[in-house]
């Protein structure tokens, strides 16, 4: 594994495929929140990885919404590094419902670049337990050229 000092945290960052056009504004903001980029790459998820990585939200109401959406176009998933970089990237992107983000302030990133509660422009990843899955999912993993399981005919 990579050194990373004390203090210092990784957390997953998605640029969902409604901002990946914000590509550029959302690394300056990485950079100007003193996040460094350990590792980056755009994807096009399939339904069974979005349905895999978002598995907490199954029975939810808006989870085919929320698969539709994320299978729409590529994603940008950045690994970044920082300290307290889990809680400080969750506040920079801001609420999950991107109107009430505009609502509370306008330098949200979902405020910026996201639309609604689903169509919200970022993601981020609210535990260490879920930063280390994440981070793996896309990085660590043969995502890409397998499907995640998602017990369905295309991998089981
Ligand atoms: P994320 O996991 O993407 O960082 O977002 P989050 O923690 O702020 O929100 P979460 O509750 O985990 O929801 C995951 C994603 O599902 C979509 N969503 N749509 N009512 C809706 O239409 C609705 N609620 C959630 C969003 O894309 C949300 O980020
Ligand atoms: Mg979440």
């Amino acid at each position: 594994a990579r050194c990373v000092g004390k203090n210092q945290e990784r957390t997953l960052a998605i640029i969902k495929p409604d901002a990946v056009r914000y590509l550029g504004d959302v690394i300056s903001a990485v950079y100007e929140n003193g996040f460094t980029i350990a590792r980056m790459r755009m994807v096009q998820m399939s339904q069974n990885e979005v349905m895999y990585f978002y598995s907490e939200h199954k029975d939810k109401d808006f989870f085919n919404r929320l698969v539709e959406f994320m299978t729409s176009g590529p994603v940008v998933a950045i690994e970044l590094v920082g300290s307290d970089a889990i809680a400080k990237w969750r506040n920079i992107i801001g609420p999950t419902d991107s109107q009430k983000a505009k609502e509370q302030s306008s330098h949200s990133l979902r405020a910026r670049f996201g639309t609604d509660g689903t169509k919200n422009a970022l993601h981020g990843s609210s535990s260490s337990t879920d930063a280390s899955r994440e981070i793996s999912f896309f990085f660590d993993s043969k995502y890409g050229n397998n499907t995640a399981c998602y017990n369905d005919s295309t991998c089981c």
